[in-house]
């Protein structure tokens, strides 16, 4: 990894490149997980680079539903076990949810490589490398195991594609996504979409877990059913817009 001085302006976004570039060399990340990440820094950039109202609003909800779910299972992909796979692990440990390796790029390397990642930060038990099940899918996405995704309640899906979050909806499921675009298909099709990075975002849910923990199971209740989705996302993209007439103001042109 290059070396990244601590008071770079853009420390935290240099990390995040320097990590996901270990994965790639690592083998645990694919190489089109590098464009990913680039995608995300981009809409990162216009949201500002902070966790907005929206976030935290939908990010609560998300909260909320794992702590109620009979089955919560955490997605984990070659750019999450790069980026953040003790986060990931502590979050798991917080909600009592199970985590899966599924993979878009599925190799059977990958698929081992990632959970050694996530055992190496603490998690006792991974699925996903003996999928006994499959979902409506014509890629690999679709393997799954029959008590980890496939018999989920509720699923986090960071850094997903569409497809698989649409199926999963289609499902019955919960689906909550982690995407920073708010645009994209899977934030769209989602239950509940977080639109915050994905560091941002596990924090915060760590945070709120430990907190909500307290909470009686009505208020989370509360929390779920006073939940729309479709005004957070209409909130993410309003908050673009504001940042970005706040940028213009500034230049004064
Ligand atoms: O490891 P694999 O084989 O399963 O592949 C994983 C990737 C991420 C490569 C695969 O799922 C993929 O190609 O995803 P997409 O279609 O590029 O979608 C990724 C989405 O995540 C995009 O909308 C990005 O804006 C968003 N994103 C990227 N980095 C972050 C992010 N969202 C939150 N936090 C990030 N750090």
């Amino acid at each position: 990894m290059t070396e990244i001085p601590k008071d770079h302006p853009r420390y935290e976004s240099l990390i995040a490149r320097e990590k996901v570039a270990a994965g790639v060399k690592m083998g645990i990340t694919s190489i089109q997980g590098l464009i990913a990440q680039g995608r995300g820094e981009s809409f990162d950039y216009l949201i500002g680079e902070r966790s907005t109202k929206s976030a935290l609003y939908a990010e609560r909800a998300a909260v909320a539903a794992m702590l109620l779910a009979k089955n919560p299972v955490i997605s984990v992909n070659g750019n999450v076990a790069a980026l953040a796979p003790d986060k990931v692990v502590a979050l798991a440990d917080v909600m009592g949810a199970k985590l899966e390796v599924n993979l878009f790029h599925r190799t059977e390397t990958r698929v081992r490589l990632i959970i050694e990642q996530l055992k190496a930060n603490g998690a006792s038990e991974v699925l996903g490398k003996n999928p006994d099940a499959t979902l409506e899918l014509s890629h690999d996405r679709r393997l799954v195991e029959s008590r980890g995704i496939y018999s989920a309640d509720v699923v986090l899906v960071p850094l997903e594609d569409g497809d698989r979050c649409e199926k999963l909806v289609e499902m019955g499921k919960t689906v909550i996504a982690i995407d920073l675009n708010p645009l994209s298909r899977t934030s769209r099709t989602a239950t509940i979409s977080i639109v915050d990075n994905l560091t941002r975002a596990l924090d915060n849910m760590i945070k709120l877990g430990v907190e909500l923990k307290k909470e009686r199971k009505e208020e989370l209740v509360e929390l779920i059913t006073t939940y729309d989705n479709k005004r957070a996302l209409s909130e993410a993209v309003s908050e673009i817009q504001e940042n970005l007439k706040a940028i213009a103001a500034e230049l004064e042109y």
